[in-house]
Parts: C-alpha cells; sequence; structure tokens
C-alpha cells in the first residue's frame, strides 16, 4: 500500500475526537449545554473583539477553536499505559510533559498525548490527559495486592484494536476502512460500564482507600471522565452556567482574568452520581452509585518560555500562600482577589511579555499581499518596529498540575483529599509507558525558531528580488 491510500493519522484523529464528542454527548448532556454556551460566547467574542480574531487567524487557528476539546482517561497499569501509547501513535498523538500530582494528595502521574506538529496542530489538537494510577502509594499491602489482581484480569482493548494497532506500525497507516473500524473500535474503550467488575464490598475498600483507586480499578475499561471545549471567554462561560442548571466549581483554576491571558484556566461541574449494579458471588446484582464523570472548559492562552513559567508558578504560590481556595468555595472571592494581586507582577502586554522572554510567539509577514519589502539589514526588531513583521503569541497546548489537582479534586467530592509523600518518579512512569515524554519548553522554543527562519526566508528572497 503506498502513503496516498492511508487515511493521514491527522484525519483519524480528528474523526475520532468528533465520535467521542458524540458518545460523551449522548452519556452525559449537560456536556451538550457547554458546547452551545461555549459555541455562542466564542461567535461573540470573536465579533467583539476584532484583533483577537487577526491573531488567531495570522496563527492558523481560528478555524480549530470550534472543534478544540481535550479529554482526559485513567489507566491502571503499566501494560494499559504502553497499549494506549500505541493506539494514539496511530492517530498522531504523541506524550507531552510530565505530571506528577502526589503532591496534591491525588496517586496518579500523567502525561498528555496530543499532535505536535504546527499543520497537525492547525489541523486538530485533540489531546487526552492520561493518568496512571500509582498503586505503590495504597499504605494497605493486602488491598493493594487487590487491586494488582483485578487489574491484571481485565483486557481494555479488544483483539481488533490490537490487530489494527499492529497493522499501522506494520504497514506505515490504515486505509479508510481500517481507520473507521480503528475509530469504532477505540471509541469502545472509553464507553462507560454500568456494572462493575468487582462486588460491592471491594469497591467500598477500594473507595475507602482513595476514591480514584475505586474509579480505575472497579470498571472493566479507563471510561472517558470528561471532555472540554475551548471557549475564548471562561469567565463568561462561567457566568451563563448555573442559569442553564450547571453548577460550576466556585474558583477558576490557572491565572486571573488578563487583557493578555497566559498558559491555561479552567473550571469544571462537579461529577454525576451515576447508577452501577455490583455483582454478588451468586450471579445476582447490587445496585448502588458511583461519581467520576464531570464536565469542564478551558480557555487558553499563551504558552510560556521557563523564565515566564517560574514567575507563574511563583506567582500562583504567593497567592496560594496567602489564601488557600477551599473546597466548598467559601473564600472563592479571597482567593480571586489574592491571586488577582500576585498577578500584578505578570506584565500583561504583548510586547512586554515577548521583550522580557517571559512567552513563546509566531511572527510573520504583515502583509500577505504580495508586497515586497526589503529585509531591513535582517534584523527582526527592525522590521517589527517597521511593521514588516508581526508577531502573534503561540498557544499553549499543555496542562498545568496546580490546575489538573484542583479539577480531580474537586470532583473526588469534599474530604477526599489525603496526603501522600510527593514522589515524582518521570522514570518508572516513562518505563512504564515504554518510552520517553516530550519537553514541553523545547517544542514551542521550535515553533517560534521556525517561525523566524520563515520570515527571514521570504524577506531575503524578497530584498533579493527588489
Ligand atoms: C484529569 C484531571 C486533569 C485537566 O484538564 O487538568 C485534567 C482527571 O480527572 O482524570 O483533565
Ligand atoms: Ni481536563
Amino acid at each position: 500500500m503506498t502513503a496516498a491510500q492511508f487515511m493521514s493519522s491527522d484525519d483519524i484523529r480528528a474523526a475520532f475526537s468528533a465520535a467521542m464528542s458524540a458518545m460523551y454527548r449522548a452519556e452525559v448532556p449537560a456536556y451538550g449545554t457547554l458546547l452551545s454556551l461555549v459555541a455562542e460566547v466564542n461567535a461573540r467574542t470573536l465579533a467583539k473583539n476584532p484583533s483577537l480574531r487577526a491573531s488567531l487567524a495570522a496563527t492558523g487557528t481560528l478555524d480549530r477553536v470550534s472543534e478544540e476539546r481535550h479529554g482526559a482517561i485513567r489507566l491502571g497499569t503499566d501494560a494499559e499505559l504502553a497499549m494506549m501509547r500505541r493506539v494514539f501513535a496511530v492517530m498522531g498523538m504523541v506524550p507531552v510533559g510530565y505530571y506528577d500530582l502526589s503532591e496534591a494528595g491525588v496517586p496518579v502521574h500523567s502525561t498528555a498525548f496530543r499532535p505536535v506538529g504546527d499543520a497537525a496542530l492547525r489541523q486538530n489538537p485533540f489531546r487526552v490527559f492520561t493518568s496512571l494510577l500509582r498503586l505503590d502509594l495504597i499504605e494497605d499491602a493486602a488491598l493493594r495486592e487487590e487491586a494488582r489482581e483485578t487489574l491484571a484480569t481485565r483486557r481494555i482493548f479488544s483483539d481488533a484494536v490490537i490487530a489494527l494497532v499492529e497493522k499501522a506500525e506494520a504497514e506505515g497507516g490504515l486505509d479508510a476502512d481500517d481507520a473507521t473500524r480503528f475509530i469504532a473500535e477505540v471509541l469502545d474503550t472509553f464507553r462507560w460500564h454500568e456494572q462493575a467488575s468487582v462486588e460491592r464490598g471491594l469497591y467500598a475498600r477500594f473507595h475507602d482507600a482513595h476514591r480514584l483507586v475505586a474509579d480505575v480499578v472497579s470498571f472493566k475499561g479507563p471510561h472517558i471522565n470528561h471532555l472540554t471545549p475551548r471557549t475564548l471567554d471562561i469567565d463568561a462561560v462561567q457566568g451563563m452556567m448555573p442559569g442553564h442548571g450547571i453548577a460550576p466549581k466556585a474558583v477558576i483554576e490557572g491565572p486571573p482574568a488578563r487583557n493578555c491571558p497566559i498558559l491555561l484556566r479552567q473550571t469544571s461541574f462537579k461529577a454525576l452520581e451515576e447508577s452501577v449494579s455490583f455483582p454478588d458471588a451468586d450471579g445476582s446484582f447490587h445496585v448502588g452509585s458511583h461519581t467520576a464523570r464531570f464536565g469542564e472548559i478551558e480557555q487558553r492562552g499563551i504558552a510560556l518560555t521557563p523564565k515566564g513559567r517560574s514567575l507563574y508558578d511563583s506567582l500562583l504560590n504567593e497567592a496560594r500562600a496567602h489564601v488557600r481556595p477551599a473546597p466548598d468555595g467559601s473564600n472563592a472571592d479571597e482567593y480571586r482577589a489574592a491571586l488577582e494581586d500576585a498577578f500584578k507582577g505578570f506584565p500583561d502586554d504583548w510586547d512586554e511579555i515577548r521583550r522580557r522572554g517571559l512567552g513563546y510567539f509566531a511572527y510573520s509577514l504583515a502583509y500577505n499581499d504580495g508586497r515586497l519589502v526589503p529585509a531591513e539589514g535582517g534584523d527582526l526588531e527592525a522590521m517589527l518596529v517597521a511593521g514588516i513583521v508581526r508577531f502573534d503569541p503561540i498557544v499553549y497546548e499543555d496542562f498545568l498540575p496546580v490546575s489538573a489537582a484542583g479539577i480531580f479534586q474537586s470532583n473526588l467530592g469534599d474530604g477526599a483529599g489525603q496526603d501522600f509523600v510527593a514522589s515524582p518518579n518521570q522514570k518508572r512512569f516513562e518505563q512504564a509507558l515504554g518510552a520517553t515524554v516530550l519537553n514541553e519548553f523545547d517544542h514551542y522554543a521550535s515553533i517560534e525558531k521556525a517561525s523566524i527562519a520563515r520570515c527571514m526566508a521570504r524577506l531575503e528572497t524578497a530584498g533579493s528580488l527588489g
């Protein structure tokens, strides 16, 4: 088979993302409500804000916004994670970043599978925040062993998925028919199972150890636990949610509202209480309930350089040292004020962010009408001043550990917080994964660099012609 006959991995990912969205919409109706609120707010925001529209257009990211979303899953074993990596690879998604959540009382560590190339991101930036349960953090050795045994017997991928992954790896891709089957089969892996795979006593013991343990170990597969559309104005959507029967968490995670959005702001609504049946030894079923699946929205801002990121981290810590957001939302206003106060220390002007080396930017020619302009001695700054070159923020495609912890916590219920000794273990995670994770900073830096090189090349051609 030639490459031309393969469905591109970008097309497979886009189709998969759409199929996931349709499935989640049918399973969790509030997600559908969020999608319409986000679409409405995004259209309104773009209409009111021509410079935002121009900037998204200049970076080729305007069209992707309405189709953009991320999901999250939680896996139980090394083998599941390793196979999941191969499944996502068929869709052009690779592991980027390492997130240690143990520090925040959640017994998992995680990565995000996502596309990385400029063109791939432009076509469809679907990402999946993927966590691996840390059984080593469960104190009770007997329970830990029961969890391990339960997980060892489940098969989350169908034989067909495995065969199609092997075929794609051996042949270099999948044709349209195979890709269609692949999407349907992988979708099944992420489906919700109303029947638990353990009896209710064991579920209760897992639940007592940590809610997350029960969620990962007691079911046949890693049900998708949320899908998150991207909004261009998170405060507006947050404000509309209660009027549409959705109660968001009190505090938006991440930086405060700003003129120049940085990194990522997120808010979620509480997990649904869903009815679940637990098998008994005698073959009958007991009805109980489980909370796992929720909804989330996010607003994405500029990707920060290591320098910008450490400024962000220190300002966030400063705010949280003053006021720690309470799970019940009782000090939400106080926290918001502390956050706004701390972030006065982060410039809120694109050119200042750029000049101080805090964020990554994409550079492009300001005129796209074929006009020829000479390169002013090849100096980027001079050409920016002359208005020949423009710069636009590169969007942050990744996640934030403190925010992720807040999203986990809000959906585990109050009082679910538990202390673990912080124990990041990226090596151990990468062993399980069977690959190293990509460093996000290197990646943004290379996108910025390539955009400058592209500008210079075009200007030089123009210069030598003119
Ligand atoms: C993942 C929570 C993290 C985000 O957007 O930060 C996350 C989970 O609850 O499994 O999705
Ligand atoms: Ni999320």
